[in-house]
C-alpha cells in the first residue's frame, strides 16, 4: 500500500483514513449461524416456530432481507434474534429453505380470476377425511384431493370417520384399490394407552384383539409430515385431539340446518407427532384445480390413466371423444365421470 502524500514527514501528524479504505458492506450477510426451526402456525405476520430439541416454540417475524417471499406452515427455516421462546421475545426469520412439496388450491374471485392459496409446505403425505354421515361424503372431493396430492408429489390417504353413524362400506369398497383407507372408530380415541394402564390389573393370557384401525393409522404417520384435509365437520380436529391430546383443537358442532360445519380454525397449525409432524388445516369450501392440466389431471387418478394409455392418439378422454377407452370399462363409471367432470374445469389447450 502507497502512503499518501499528506505534504509533511512529520510522524505526529496523522490524517483520518480516506473514505475509500473504509469496509464495504456490499456483501450480503450469509445466515450461517441461523437456526434452523419449522413454521408450525401463521397469524398475520407473525410465525410461531419449533425448533428441534427445545420445547418453548417460538415467535418470529419474517426480516426484510426475505423481501415478498410467503411463508406457510411447513416452511424449513433459519432464525436469528432471540429463539428461547421466553414470552414476549421476538426471533426473526432469515433464510427459507426449498420446499420439498407445496399443496396449492385455487379458487375464483369473481373480479380478479382465479387466485392460488397455499397451504402447505413439505409435506409427505395428505390424510383426506370425510365422515361416512353427517355431513354426507362427497366422492367429488376425494378425487379432487388426491389429484392435488399425486400433482404435487404428496402420498393420499383416505380417513372415514363417523363410522358410528354408518359402517361407510359403500366408500371403502370404492377407494380401497385406490389408496390406503382407515376407517376409524370413535370408541378408539379415547382407548387408554398401554404406558398407563393401571398396576395391578390382571394380564391377559387371550391373544391380543386386531389392532384398531386407530393403530394402523398411528403407525403410518411415524416419521411423516401428514395434512389433514377435508371439508368442515368431518372431524379432523377431533382426530387431531385423539393423536395428540395437548393440542387442544376447538371442535365445532355440524349445523344442523345446511349440514355444513362452522369454520372454528382459520388457519393451519402443525403438532408433533411421532417423529414427524400432523398439521390440522381449517375446512376447505372449495378445491379448485385451476393450477393443475389435463395431464396432470388424468395422472390424479391413477387406474384410469392406465386405461388411458392405450386410446387413440390425441384422444382428449372427454365426454365427446371418439373410441375413448374410458367409455369401455363399465366398472370405472363413478370416477370416469367424476375425472370429466374436473376435466370440464381445466381450460382446453387450445
Ligand atoms: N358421531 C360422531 N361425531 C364425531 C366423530 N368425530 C367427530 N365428531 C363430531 O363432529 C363435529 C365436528 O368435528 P370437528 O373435529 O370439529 O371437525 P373438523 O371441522 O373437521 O375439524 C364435532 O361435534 C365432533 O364431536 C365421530 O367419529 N362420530
Ligand atoms: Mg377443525
Ligand atoms: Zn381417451
Amino acid at each position: 500500500m502507497t502512503r499518501r502524500d499528506i505534504g509533511t514527514d512529520d510522524p505526529r501528524v496523522r490524517v483520518r483514513p480516506g473514505k475509500g479504505t473504509r469496509p464495504r458492506t456490499k456483501k450480503r450477510p450469509s445466515f450461517e449461524d441461523a437456526i434452523p426451526g419449522l413454521v408450525t402456525a401463521v397469524d398475520r405476520g407473525r410465525f410461531t416456530l419449533a425448533i428441534k430439541g427445545q420445547t418453548a416454540s417460538v415467535q418470529a417475524v419474517k426480516a426484510r432481507a426475505l423481501g415478498r417471499k410467503g411463508i406457510i406452515v411447513g416452511d424449513r427455516v433459519g432464525l436469528e434474534g432471540d429463539t428461547s421462546g421466553t414470552p414476549d421475545t421476538l426471533a426473526r426469520i432469515v433464510t427459507l429453505q426449498e420446499r420439498t412439496t407445496v399443496l396449492r388450491r385455487s379458487f375464483d374471485e369473481s373480479e380478479t380470476g382465479t387466485k392460488e392459496k397455499l397451504i402447505v409446505a413439505n409435506a409427505t403425505q395428505m390424510l383426506i377425511v370425510v365422515a361416512a354421515a353427517n355431513p354426507e361424503p362427497k366422492t367429488g372431493m376425494i378425487d379432487r384431493a388426491m389429484v392435488t396430492a399425486l400433482d404435487a408429489g404428496v402420498k393420499p390417504l383416505l380417513v372415514i370417520t363417523k363410522t358410528d353413524l354408518d359402517a361407510g362400506e359403500g366408500l371403502t369398497r370404492e377407494y380401497e384399490k385406490l389408496l390406503p383407507v382407515y376407517l376409524l372408530r370413535r370408541e378408539d380415541y379415547d382407548a387408554t394407552p398401554s404406558s398407563t394402564v393401571p398396576t395391578g390389573v390382571p394380564a391377559t393370557t387371550t391373544t391380543p384383539p386386531d389392532p384398531s384401525p386407530l393403530v394402523a393409522l398411528k403407525a403410518a404417520l411415524e416419521d411423516e409430515v401428514t395434512v389433514l384435509l377435508g371439508h368442515s365437520g368431518v372431524g379432523k380436529s377431533t382426530l387431531i385431539n385423539a393423536l395428540v391430546p395437548s393440542a387442544q383443537r376447538v371442535t365445532g358442532q355440524v349445523n344442523t340446518v345446511t349440514g355444513k360445519g362452522r369454520h372454528t380454525s382459520s388457519s393451519a397449525v402443525a403438532f408433533s407427532y411421532r417423529g414427524g409432524w400432523v398439521i390440522d388445516t381449517p375446512g376447505v369450501r372449495s378445491f379448485g384445480l385451476a393450477h393443475i392440466d389435463a395431464d396432470g389431471l388424468l395422472a390424479g387418478f391413477t387406474e384410469l390413466a392406465t386405461i388411458a394409455k392405450d386410446c387413440p392418439r390425441g384422444c382428449t378422454h372427454r365426454e365427446d371423444a371418439p373410441d375413448c377407452l374410458l367409455d369401455s370399462h363399465p366398472e370405472c363409471r363413478a370416477r370416469v365421470a367424476s375425472f370429466r367432470h374436473l376435466l370440464a374445469e381445466i381450460p382446453k389447450p387450445y
